[in-house]
């Protein structure tokens, strides 16, 4: 065995026993293709608003653009498989989904201390330099992890995993040492197309594409406008993110029987009830989400997404805490409140618009009460 190959089995042994389930290598120029493929899906817009994809798309392109002196990306994975579908949580309108990613503490810190840990056992070792990445530098984590042979991209974008499905987080480490790559990971979805019809809002204008703008895991995170109308229906509960696409992956069956309990969800964000979610102040929702990443939305835009759920829950029992929202002092909060409103009690809202309008001084809110919702 080579002194590399050596430093390899140790890497790997390593990354297990530090929790990550998933280890593969790529040479850091694996993926010539990737920078059309970025400038494409920015050309037609996909991203919407998040628009760091546009301003860091020389160096999210390429690995080698991002850090010229690049010749390995080191990719790990942690599975998440939840411990129950959590589609089931759809069909209790009383209740908010927060998608399972969230409902663990903050998987960006979970995996960046351990990254930290595996890059500087490889720093110590062959005294080459590293850098640690997890999802918010400029790093294509999925297709790099394909070249690493850690899974494959399905049709809904998301690296999925042969061991465990669709519930994969990834971390990558780039160094500056030449490490022998892994056989990149042939795309095997075969004919299946279940995640593409799942999908509330068509959000895949073709298979491995996906168009943000539709995305709920888009509209109800990173979005910071209102829900524009046609996604508030389909959206249902949702309230943090969506995981229709990967609760439906076949290849998930294998993710449940592997899974250790080692990203325990927390209780409490399993099945939030949408009545005590909408009362929050910002003291509250800073309490309760202390360490969770819907923390990082802030309390507007998630009251927005609670207003939707209600909105959608076809209980008029809700009707006086929408109305303690109508004169909230955060515009999306009232627009969501006006929309909620006028769904679960249209009479109500016909009552008291008059008053609301008077006060009203955003457009766009004052619109919220014509508007044609039906
Ligand atoms: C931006 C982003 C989002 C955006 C955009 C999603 C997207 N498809 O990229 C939004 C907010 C919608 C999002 C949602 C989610 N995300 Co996200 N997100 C990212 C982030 C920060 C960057 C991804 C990126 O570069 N996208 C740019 C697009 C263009 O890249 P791409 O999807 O690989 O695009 C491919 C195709 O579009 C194709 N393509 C492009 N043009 C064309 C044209 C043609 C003709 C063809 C054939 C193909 C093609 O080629 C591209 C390259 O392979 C990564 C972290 C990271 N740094 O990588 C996490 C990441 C992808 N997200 C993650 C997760 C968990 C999610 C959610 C599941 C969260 C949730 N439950 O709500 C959802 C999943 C929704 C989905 N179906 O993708 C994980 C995915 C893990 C995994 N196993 O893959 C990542 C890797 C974070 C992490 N570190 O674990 N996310």
């Amino acid at each position: 065995m080579t002194t590399t190959e050596a430093l390899v089995v140790e890497l790997k042994a390593r990354a297990t026993s530090l929790g990550f389930d998933s280890f593969g290598i790529a040479p850091a120029d694996a993926r010539p293709d990737l920078p059309d493929k970025l400038n494409a899906a920015l050309a037609a817009g996909w991203h919407g608003d998040m628009d760091w994809m546009a301003e860091t798309a020389e160096r999210r392109g390429s690995p080698t653009q991002l850090w010229p002196e690049a010749r390995s990306v080191i990719l790990l994975g942690i599975n998440y498989g939840p411990q129950s579908d959590p589609l089931a949580l759809l069909d209790e309108p009383s209740l908010g989904a927060i998608s399972v990613y969230a409902r663990n503490r903050d998987y960006h810190e979970i995996i960046k201390g351990k990254l930290k840990e595996l890059a500087g056992l490889l720093a110590r070792r062959s005294g080459a330099a590293v850098k640690v990445f997890v999802d918010t530098a400029p790093l294509m984590e999925k297709p790099l992890a394909e070249a690493a042979g850690l899974g494959w991209q399905g049709k809904h974008t998301v690296l999925v995993s042969r061991d465990f499905g669709s519930w994969l987080f990834l971390g990558a480490i780039l160094t500056d040492a030449d490490l022998p790559g892994d056989k990149p990971h042939a795309e095997s979805c075969g004919s299946c197309t279940r995640c593409l019809d799942i999908c509330p809002t068509k959000a895949f204008p073709a298979p491995f594409q996906l168009d943000a703008r539709r995305c709920l895991a888009y509209l109800s995170v990173e979005h910071k406008g209102q829900i524009p109308l046609e996604f508030r229906v389909p959206m249902g509960n949702r309230i943090y993110g969506c995981d229709d696409c990967l609760a439906v992956c076949p290849w998930n069956k294998f993710a449940s029987e592997s899974r250790e309990a080692r990203l325990q969800a927390r209780a409490d964000l399993e099945r939030p009830a949408l009545a005590d979610l909408v009362q929050l102040d910002d003291a509250g929702f800073r309490t309760f989400f202390a360490g969770s990443p819907v923390k990082r939305i802030g309390l507007s835009r998630f009251l927005r997404n609670v207003l939707i759920g209600i909105g959608n829950s076809g209980d008029a029992g809700f009707v006086p805490l929408v109305v303690a929202r109508l004169g909230d002092e955060n515009a999306l909060v009232r627009g969501a409140a006006i929309w909620a409103l006028r769904r679960l009690d249209p009479a109500r809202a016909a009552e008291v618009s008059t008053t609301c309008l008077a006060a009203e001084t955003d457009p766009d809110v004052a619109e919220e009460w014509t508007v044609d919702i039906a």
